[in-house]
């Protein structure tokens, strides 16, 4: 068998042989999801978030071909600061690695990666989901499919609010995909505290989420991902009229101008930013805050779970 084009970080590799806890955080949200230069002080933050939850955080890329689990710091200047950087999902793993390419992994690219390297808590902001007009574009994100044969643990605020919030609720439920409300019976709005859909699971400490995985294992096969929501607290959330307001004229925009594919994401999220002056980057932030803490508190009491 080759050996993987992988790097686990020394740092990564130690703690993951002696079961201490780690964090997996993609690098999508940095590289197209928030604006520069703030983007790297947010991926600054997002480590030290994990080190202050005592774990230790694995930011993922592909840098030169080679798929790096865990960052220096100059390692992540590289993926905040390029502009052209490409977006990753997991079906772009091979041709980046053949190509020796550089790239920031969205969820399923890290979730995929995560996993071949024995982590098993992740952290992002809102998963990818059913776009609206979805019958037009049959747009839906990778994440939903990958997350639906690959065992890890997604630590979210929900889907984005962008999208078909009740079709892509649907769509995880068909593909077997368990879904956890954190302190909520509704499922989390990203932006928003609540997206108004129900959750037939809530949880209320981190050691139930741990327990809930060890069942998993403990259950076999298929080996899908346990979705968590963790709400933006509700005084940290988008104001509801705005958001629905502004998004509307994103969604038009997305239309007018044609946007399609990949590229439908980070514009809608850009759109935001700019017509609600920052609040919705405000609300995105404190949400990503809100799960990564979260997910260093389930990562130790994953680490603590009997193997
Ligand atoms: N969460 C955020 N901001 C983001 C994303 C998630 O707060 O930018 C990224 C994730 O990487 C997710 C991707 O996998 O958006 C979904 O993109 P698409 O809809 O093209 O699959
Ligand atoms: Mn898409």
């Amino acid at each position: 068998m080759p050996t993987p084009p992988m790097n686990v970080s020394e740092e990564v590799r130690e703690a993951l042989a002696r079961r201490h806890p780690v964090v997996a955080l993609e690098s999508t949200i940095i590289a197209h999801g928030l604006p520069r230069p703030r983007n790297l002080q947010v991926a600054k933050e997002l480590e030290a978030e994990v080190r202050e939850g005592g774990a230790v955080p694995a930011t993922i890329a592909v840098l030169d071909g080679r798929a790096q689990i865990g960052l220096t710091p100059s390692q992540l200047e590289r993926i905040a600061d390029d502009p052209s950087l490409r977006k990753l999902g997991h079906r772009d793993l091979a041709p980046a690695v053949a190509a020796g390419a550089d790239g920031a992994t969205t969820v399923s690219g890290t979730a995929f990666l995560a996993a071949r390297a024995g982590i098993r808590v992740f952290a992002t902001g809102g998963l990818g989901g059913v776009h609206r007009e979805w019958t037009a574009t049959q747009d839906e994100s990778a994440d939903l499919s990958l997350l639906a044969r690959t065992r890890i643990t997604v630590v979210c605020a929900g889907v984005k609010s962008i999208l078909d919030v009740p079709a892509t609720l649907q769509r995880l439920e068909t593909l077997g995909v368990g879904v956890l409300g954190y302190r909520t019976d509704r499922f989390p709005g990203f932006y928003l505290s609540s997206s108004g859909e129900p959750v037939d699971w809530t949880v209320h400490e981190p050691e139930e989420v741990a327990a809930a995985m060890a069942a998993q294992d403990a259950l076999g096969g298929p080996e899908s991902a346990l979705v968590v929501g963790n709400p933006v607290p509700e005084r940290e959330q988008l104001d509801p009229e705005l958001h629905d307001r502004v998004l509307a004229e994103a969604l038009a925009a997305c239309a007018r101008e044609g946007i399609t594919g990949q590229a439908v994401t980070p514009f809608l999220l850009g759109h935001l930013v700019h017509h609600t002056d920052g609040a919705s980057l405000k609300a995105n932030l404190a949400a990503v805050r809100g799960n990564v803490r979260l997910a260093a508190r389930i990562a130790t009491a994953w680490s603590r779970t009997p193997a």
